[in-house]
This record gives structure tokens, sequence and C-alpha cells, in this order.
């Protein structure tokens, strides 16, 4: 089976442990075949803030995704995990604007490390669920997205979610399918 390991990102509390349980509910609905025009979701399942690094397996249309995410507060050394994966996720709160800049420098960082130039990435707007969240068009104006997308070396994605609500678990399982590299086993 193809393998595919992918690095999680991004500051804490922006959602990235909803992310990997939501994904998980839906690839285990799908793998069963229960999969309906729209999954139940259910309430949010609670998380807790992830210390050290927490390590998600999913398989889907014969893939196994092997998800490391890295708690926030390891950023000074996420480059050490480089090495072990092939693929980049991102995530954002576009709840916290006075965040985003923040995220958006680490962003940078992480893009213009060597070892994460042939990776694909896939950079995630999460929370719009949530009243007076920026927009997608707002981001771009404040971290200059377009000239990210332009000038970085890898094939970047955006997409916009609600974890919350189940928002763009569709979309992020077609750019895992389509996008991510991975070494056959
Ligand atoms: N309103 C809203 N809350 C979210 C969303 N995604 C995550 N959260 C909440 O944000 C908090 C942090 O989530 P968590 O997944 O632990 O963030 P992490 O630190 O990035 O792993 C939790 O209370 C989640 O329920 C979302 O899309 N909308
Ligand atoms: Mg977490």
């Amino acid at each position: 089976m193809a393998e595919v390991q992918l690095l999680l990102l991004g500051p804490e509390e922006v959602g990235k442990t909803l992310m990997l349980k939501r994904l998980q509910t839906v690839t285990a609905q799908h793998n069963l075949a229960q999969a309906q025009q729209k999954e139940d979701l259910g309430e949010a399942p609670s998380t807790i803030p992830t210390v050290g690094v927490n390590l998600v397996t999913l398989t889907h249309n014969k893939r196994k995704y092997t998800f490391r995410e890295l708690g926030g507060a390891m950023g000074p050394i996420w480059n050490n995990y480089f090495k072990e994966s092939r693929n980049l996720v991102y995530v954002m709160d576009s709840a916290r604007p006075t965040q985003i800049a923040s995220s958006c420098i680490q962003f940078l960082e992480v893009l213009s490390s060597k070892e994460t130039q042939d990776m694909p990435v896939l950079l995630i707007l999460n929370k719009i669920d949530i009243g007076g969240c920026m927009s997608r068009s707002e981001i771009s104006n404040l971290i200059r997205l377009p000239d990210i997308l332009a000038c970085a070396r890898q094939d970047i994605t955006v997409l916009e979610c609600s974890f919350r609500e189940g928002t763009g678990l569709r979309g992020i399982l077609k750019w895992l399918h389509e996008k991510s590299s991975y070494v056959s086993k």
C-alpha cells in the first residue's frame, strides 16, 4: 500500500487535532461504505492541547496517510521533523486576525527551508463558522498570499474549512488523493 507521510503544523488552538479526528470519522465511514451525501459528523469531539507529537494514521482509497501533528509550542524545532515527511499541511485560524501575521511568518520560514522545497503544501484557513472571521480575500491581502503562491517553489493549495461543522473535509481528501506525494511499499 502506498504510504503518505504528512507534517501538520500551525499555532496552538487552530484546530489541527480536531481536523485529524474529523478525517478519521469521515474516512472510517467511507471505508465502511456508509458514506452518504452528507456525513453525520455529530458534535465536535473535545480535544486537549497536543503535547509533543500526535501521530494519526488513516487509510483512504488504498493509501495509508500518517499525520505528524506537532504542538504549536514546538515551533522552534519544527524543522527537525521535515526529513520524516513528504507533505505539509499548515493550519491558520481565520477568526484570530492578530495571530495570522505571526503565523504567516512561521509559514514562510517553513516554506523557505531546503527540506520542504519539494513538498506539496495544503494551507488551511480554519474556523470559517465563527462570525466576523476574516474572509479568504481579507487574509490574502493581509499576508499577500498571491505573492507567496507566486514565489514559493512548492505547489500550494488553499482551502477554507470549519472543522467544527465539517466544511472542507472533502477538499482535504481530494488534495490528499490528487496532490500528496508518497512512497510505494
Ligand atoms: N468554532 C470553531 N472551533 C474550532 C474549529 N476547529 C477547532 N475548533 C476548536 O478550537 C479548539 C482547539 O482545537 P484543537 O484541534 O485542539 O487545536 P490544535 O491545538 O491546533 O490541535 C477546540 O476547542 C476546538 O473545538 C472550527 O472550525 N470552528
Ligand atoms: Mg492539537
